[in-house]
């Protein structure tokens, strides 16, 4: 039973409700609407302190949250401003067409933008400022397949010319000047900001990009502003648990440096987002509840003297009434079908339409279509204090496009208009273009003395200069000497670390370097203990935007919870998706805000890539600079764990993102290695990549560094355990591993020298996807030059003068070491043992004999290799198996 429409629908005393309702009409006379809500809230909450628990409802009217009376009024040119809108309708519409034209099945999106330009426009025109002496500027996020729209504007002020706006979408045959289908950072570096095309990443984004700014000014490391971040999502995309899942945050932190324009052209790819409900009415309801302002902007102001007329407010009970399929039916069938089925529904709304002619009915507009409207919506949002905006503009998918799509099903996927379509486009924006001209459906451009194009240049220059535009560099940081690791690169001596325990002190000297110091920014979903850096809570504080207003329950502590406003930790809670945004926010901050800062997010290794890995992939392409830190890392090694935790296969995905460079340590000195070498890499050079390295929880000794070893660190492989020259006829095998295995395998040499004689060198690959990188291209190379001097891949080069078979074990998938296959010098036979199948709670041992990656099983593969090779027999593996204790018929651990 729903109380609450019980008691909202019954009425008991019909009497007593007149009396009430004339009560608050009164105060509204005399006092004005404020004083009103301010008295039903003290109502509200006397019923509840009498034991009343009702809630109310979050949704208000559909109808336009900002009232007529209090609209803040457009400065700008309206005329001048709805020519320059149709010239960029009109070529973005080109864009599309034209390319689909040729043949290549390019693609394109005419409707979204179609729906949204006015929404876009008045931004460009009066609100959003490009970074200038005066301004840090704001962030946009654009709906990813509205970007014909920003190239059409980019075209008008001359930025883009005509030739290049017909390399859309052709980003490999224009030179270096193609336009990129989506707005993709890695493809356009001077221009486009956000990488938004898959659904519900830019929302997330650019919420904790807000949360970032704040933390950047909190800790002063950049001056308080009004800058804000927009953020432009689909109504659609509101689908995606992305888009709504960290909506709360930015309520919570007061983000009132965000605004959402949510583009409720009531359709998806589809069909329609809510056909049997009202979109925007959900979204206000959730926004609401979560601490935003929300700003509806539902109706343009053709609807105002209708309105304005609604005395009885039956006008507002059928926009209430009618569901959203309704609504798109009537921008499908015209006026004379709104008419019918809208306004007819009642004899008050039909009379109210009476001297309306079908045509004026059919131009009664929608809210995100007005630029008087979006200007005033925009207005508020920007001058909102306290509290993130969202606003909810109602559109026309496929506005302008006629027959051939507007408010239709289809529209989303039309991009070929025929000849008709094309003339009533240009008639409906009134193109100058000639009619033997336009069926070739050229672009537009006045000229740029023309009136237009001086008003947008004047108006982006008032602004601060052009976007979309991105900063490619800020200023470059000091690497510290490797010596400044000393802690990490010398012997551990006696004592037993994890490589995540000498990760997290590797972060600590960081921190005391004056330069980089001040800019790690240490990242933590709710697992900061895990990783062992509570130290840190107390050290640099875990930043919280209002402080600490409570004593923590641990303060007598050394190491207590402390929350400050100066916080250097970020504790973003049990959010993956969350913690990354948060990452990605800081490792382009030398984009975004000029200031280079040093992102470490440290998680189980399992919950990042296979579960953010589409942020991952947006991150390599936004150019983001940081280390992803997969703690508790291997199948193995994270023993008792089991099954969804014990990761084996994270370097795959790593190593599928061409700008990620992926380390897999078993020693503290290659950790201190790595970690030097990305400084260098990310912040001295500004290198556009980003750094993903394993840690392991299993604690052991570690050595001194070999000398000599950084290169081949950082190249992924070096030869740690020399077994010298082979006397003749001795048996030799190379051991390669990585992570905790690779101990495994140390282990695995002595069993072979005490039981068989058989001699090893032992290398450690820290990074099997650097090897293969090198390797292809050293293949490739070749390839393509077979008369020039060849060159040789670096897995080859090591391996070339050394003798006997290579058998490599890490505490990933087998598919993980045998990246190198291709590069084993001519005969060399490669065995790959590893971790492939589900992983389960056990000890390490048990899970390494069950994986077969212990010393045993890696000891036995060595002799069975060498026997393979005629250097051993048959009998010898039959012993090997018997000694070490195998077991031979155990199944596959793919299978079980
Ligand atoms: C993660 C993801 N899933 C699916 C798509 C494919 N896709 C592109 S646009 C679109 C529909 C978008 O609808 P909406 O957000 O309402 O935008 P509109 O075009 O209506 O403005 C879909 C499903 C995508 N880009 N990303
Ligand atoms: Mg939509």
């Amino acid at each position: 039973m729903n109380i609450l429409k019980d008691i909202v629908d019954q009425d008991i005393d019909p009497v007593e409700t007149r009396e009430w309702t004339e009560s608050l009409d009164a105060v509204i006379n005399h006092d004005g609407t404020n004083r009103a809500h301010y008295l039903l809230e003290r109502m509200v909450d006397a019923t509840r302190r009498a034991g009343g628990h009702l809630p109310f409802q979050p949704t208000t009217e559909y109808i336009n949250t900002i009232p007529t009376h209090l609209e803040a009024k457009c400065p700008g040119d309206a005329t001048m401003e709805w020519r320059i809108r149709c010239l960029i309708r009109w070529n973005a519409m080109a864009m599309v067409v034209r390319a689909n034209r040729k043949p290549g099945e390019l693609g394109g999106h005419i409707a979204s933008f179609a729906s949204s330009a006015t929404l876009y426009d008045v931004g460009f025109n009066h609100f959003w400022r490009a970074p200038s002496d005066n301004h840090p500027g704001d962030l946009i996020f654009h709906q990813g397949h509205s970007s014909p729209g920003i190239y059409a504007r980019s075209f008008l002020e001359g930025r883009i010319a005509a030739d290049q706006m017909d390399l859309f979408r052709m980003e490999v045959g224009g030179n270096g000047r193609g336009l990129s289908s989506y707005p993709h950072p890695w493809l356009m570096p001077d221009y486009w900001q956000a990488p938004t095309v898959s659904m519900g990443l830019g929302p997330i984004q650019a919420i904790y990009q807000a949360h970032f700014w704040k933390y950047l000014e909190n800790r002063g490391l950049i001056p308080k502003s009004d800058r804000k971040v927009w953020c432009f999502i689909g109504d659609g995309e509101s689908d995606e648990p992305e888009s709504l899942g960290a909506i709360s945050l930015a309520g919570r932190e007061k983000l009132d440096n965000l605004i959402f324009v949510i583009n409720c052209n009531l359709q998806r790819l589809d069909g329609p987002v809510r056909g049997n409900g009202k979109i925007i009415q959900e979204l206000e309801g959730v926004f609401r509840g979560a601490g935003w302002n929300a700003i509806k902007l539902v109706w343009g102001s053709y609807w105002d003297p209708l309105l304005a007329r609604d005395t009885n407010g039956t006008l507002r009970k059928l926009m209430m009434e009618t569901v959203d399929g309704e609504y798109q039916a009537c921008k499908a069938f015209g006026g004379a079908y709104t008419r019918e089925h809208f306004f007819g529904k009642y004899p008050e709304t039909l009379e109210m339409v009476r001297n309306l002619s079908d045509d004026d009915i059919w131009r009664l507009n929608r809210g995100g279509h007005d630029p008087h409207k979006v200007y005033a919506a925009y207005h508020e949002a920007v001058n909102t204090q306290g509290m993130p905006t969202v606003i909810l503009a109602k559109t026309v998918k496929g506005y302008g496009m006629g027959a051939s799509g507007e408010s239709l099903n289809p529209t989303h996927q039309q991009k070929k208009l025929d000849n008709e379509a094309v003339r009533a486009f240009r008639d409906r924006f009134r193109i100058p273009i000639a009619d033997d001209k336009v069926d070739e459906v050229p672009y537009y451009h006045p000229g740029k003395d023309s009136p237009e194009v001086k008003y947008m240049l004047e108006r982006r220059s008032a602004l601060g200069g052009f976007l979309p535009q991105r900063r490619r560099k800020s200023e470059s940081l000091p690497t510290p000497d490797l010596a400044a690791f000393e802690q990490i690169t010398k012997s551990s001596g006696d004592r037993e670390i994890s490589t995540t325990m000498a990760f997290v002190r590797g972060i600590n000297l960081m921190l005391r370097d004056k330069a980089i110091g001040p800019r790690i920014v240490p990242i933590v979903a709710d697992e900061a203990r895990t990783f062992g850096m509570e130290g840190m809570f107390r050290q640099i504080g875990i930043y919280a935007p209002f402080g600490q207003k409570y004593k923590p329950q641990d303060a007598d502590q050394l190491m207590y919870y402390r929350e400050d406003v100066k916080g250097q930790v970020l504790q973003e809670g049990i959010s993956e998706p969350g913690a990354m945004s948060a990452w990605i926010a800081a490792a382009t901050s030398y984009s975004v805000s000029n200031v280079a800062m040093l992102p470490f997010y440290i998680y189980y290794s399992m919950f990042g890539f296979q579960r953010i890995g589409d942020l991952a992939w947006a991150a390599g392409d936004m150019r983001a600079r940081g280390f992803l830190v997969g703690g508790t890392a291997g199948r193995t090694t994270l023993n008792g764990e089991g099954l969804q935790h014990e990761d084996g296969h994270s370097h795959l995905f790593a190593g599928g993102i061409p700008n990620c460079r992926a380390y897999d340590p078993t020693f503290s000195y290659e950790v201190a290695v790595v970690m030097q070498d990305g400084i260098r890499r990310m912040m001295t050079e500004q290198e556009d990549c980003y750094y993903y390295v394993t840690v392991m929880n299993e604690n052991y000794v570690h050595p001194e560094m070999p000398k000599g070893a950084e290169a081949g660190i950082i190249k992924g492989m070096y030869l740690l355990k020399d077994a010298g020259k082979p006397k003749k006829n001795e048996p030799r095998v190379q051991l390669l591993g990585s992570g905790t295995i690779l101990r495994e395998s140390l282990f695995a040499a002595e069993l072979l020298e005490k039981e068989f004689g058989v001699s090893a060198d032992i290398w450690s690959c820290p990074s099997f996807s650097e090897l293969r990188r090198d390797g292809f291209d050293a293949e490739r190379w070749n390839r393509l030059h077979p008369e020039g001097k060849q060159r040789v891949a670096y897995v080859t080069e090591c391996l070339a003068d050394r003798q006997g078979p290579a058998i490599a074990a890490t505490d990933y998938v087998r598919e993980f070491a045998d990246q190198i296959r291709a590069f084993m010098p001519d005969g060399k036979k490669y065995t790959v043992l590893g971790c492939d199948g589900f992983g389960r709670s056990d000890t390490r041992e048990n899970l390494r004999r069950f994986f077969e990656v212990d010393r045993y099983y890696i000891a036995q593969a060595a002799i069975a290799a060498l026997a393979a090779e005629g250097k051993m027999s048959a009998k010898d593996v039959a012993r090997a198996i018997k000694i070490w204790k195998l077991d031979a018929d155990k199944p596959n651990p793919l299978t079980v």
